[in-house]
């Protein structure tokens, strides 16, 4: 059994999810699956999935990205570890900063808090330029802020979303 501290109420988080290796729209699906049977948690919805050219380290596959809201009582530590066993059981290898991946988790909004620990930081330090992150959360959460940031519908017009192609839900696309 995991232990886990939870707080007496439940708080709005969003969870994005990235993959670009070995079939990343089943991927990203089988991951929402899991994030949704978390403890202490409910899955509220999720975005499109958004097939788009990689960021950053450009020498790599295309990824597949999308975002989820949950409603949860696990605290930040508690939820990103989760989310880190998530990625372990689908495969995810750490090799070097930024490499390819079965599975990316990433913690981007818990409620209104900051969350500065080592390893921990939300809201998640490059949200604002990505344009992975700001198109599949402004889907969803167009009004939600981030806190010294603003509306995310309003982030989202520093950004390029060129780039970015909605799959289908077959996800052939
Ligand atoms: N994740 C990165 C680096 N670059 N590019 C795209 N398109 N999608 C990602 O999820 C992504 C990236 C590091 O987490
Ligand atoms: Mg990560
Ligand atoms: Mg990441």
């Amino acid at each position: 059994m995991t232990l886990v501290s939870r707080q007496s109420s439940a708080v709005t988080a969003f969870v994005a999810l990235g993959s670009n290796l070995g079939d990343p729209p089943a991927q990203i699906r089988r991951a929402l699956q899991t994030l949704a049977a978390m403890p202490e948690t409910r899955f509220v919805r999720r975005s499109s999935l958004y097939r788009n050219p990689p960021a950053g380290y450009l020498d790599q596959p295309e990824f597949v990205n999308a975002v989820a809201e949950i409603e949860t009582r696990l605290e930040p530590r508690d939820l990103l570890e989760q989310l880190l066993a998530i990625e372990r059981a689908q495969g995810r290898v750490r090799d070097f900063p930024n490499a390819p991946r079965t599975l990316d988790l990433d913690i981007l909004l818990y409620g209104e808090r900051t969350v500065l620990e080592p390893g921990l930081t939300i809201p998640h330090p490059r949200m604002l330029e990505r344009a992975f992150v700001l198109v599949p959360l402004a889907e969803i959460a167009p009004d939600a802020v981030v806190p010294g940031g603003g509306r995310i519908a309003d982030l989202l017009q520093n950004v390029d979303a060129s780039g970015m192609l909605k799959l289908s839900d077959s996800g052939l696309a």
